[in-house]
């Protein structure tokens, strides 16, 4: 483009006192040409496209880190059956924490087995979710981790003790919960009712005594936390037993609804989103087909 201008402007003019239009125009290529090198000879460009190779591997590595931070901070990916289960208590975290997340389901046994072999389930089990470049697996770490992540875990050591003491409350009431469906059908009523027995006389007391003693909003600390979030989960599961239940626990059935007003949880309560309904025969017999025969 350079050269081409050149012969233009050479060609247009016409000096008389120049030799010839080719002479002046190898003066001028030969005076720019050294002029050029004397440049590079003197340091002054290669210091410059060195010092811009170097900005350009620069950027190009800040790109691929940032490429990397999209994936570590991809959405959470849960591997689990399509229904409730181990899974759901993490399902509700995450919702209420406000996260979204990818759901892969396992859905016969050559499922679960591809995750065992390829290693991704340290003790051959789910629920195992993908997060933050792991591959947790065991219900409570991964609620564990989840609470801590997104600041539901409480303030300090004190708090969390109380939490886990809530949440381990929590899961012995919802574990016999979970294991009902598994019943055989003749001890049936006799379980219920157990579970019945022990909602109204053990745990939901407990819990509303909690809430009295400090006359707070949330259970620890004036704050939400992962127990309220599991609490009312839970409480949801009681009622599905007996509406009646919860009739002599105003505190819990206030808790309750404030859980279930937050945007994050009304979201995920409304029909259409990622929560599980109770376990009928088939998905019953799905679970049973995925968990028992890999
Ligand atoms: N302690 C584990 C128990 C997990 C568990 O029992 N998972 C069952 C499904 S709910 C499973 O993967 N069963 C298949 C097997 O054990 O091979 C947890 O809480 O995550």
């Amino acid at each position: 483009m350079f050269i081409a201008a050149i012969l233009t402007i050479a060609k247009t003019r016409k000096q008389p006192k120049c030799p010839s239009t080719d002479e002046w125009i190898k003066k001028m290529w030969y005076t720019d040409t050294m002029e050029y090198c004397s440049v590079i000879k003197k340091n002054k460009i290669m210091p410059f496209a060195a010092m811009w190779m170097e900005l350009e591997t620069l950027i190009l590595s800040e790109v691929e880190r940032d490429q990397q931070t999209v994936i570590m901070a991809g959405k959470p990916i849960l591997h689990y059956f399509n229904g409730r289960g181990r899974m759901e208590c993490i399902r509700w975290l995450l919702a209420a924490a406000g996260v979204e997340f990818e759901e892969k389901f396992i859905e016969n046994p050559n499922d679960l087995n591809k995750l065992k072999n390829d290693g991704s389930l340290l003790f051959q089990q789910v629920p195992m979710v993908e997060i933050d470049g792991m591959k947790l697996v065991q219900t409570r770490a991964i609620l564990n981790y989840i609470a801590t992540k997104y600041n539901l875990y409480g303030k300090d050591a004190k708090e969390r003790a109380l939490i886990d003491m809530y949440t381990e409350g929590v899961a012995d009431l919802g574990e016999m919960i979970l294991l009902l469906p598994l019943c055989p059908p003749n001890e049936k009523d006799a379980k219920v009712a157990s579970i019945k027995e022990k909602s109204t006389n053990r745990y939901l007391p407990a819990f509303e005594k909690v809430l009295k003693s400090h006359g707070q909003d949330y259970l620890v600390g004036n704050k939400l936390s992962r127990a309220d979030i599991q609490l009312v989960e839970l409480l949801y599961y009681v009622e599905e037993l007996d509406p009646s239940l919860l009739a002599n626990f105003p505190l819990l059935k206030a808790l309750k609804t404030r859980v279930s007003n937050l945007p994050t949880v009304k979201k995920f309560l409304q029909p259409g989103s990622q929560r599980k309904p109770p376990m009928d025969a088939k998905k019953l017999e799905e679970a049973r087909k995925v968990f028992m025969s890999s």
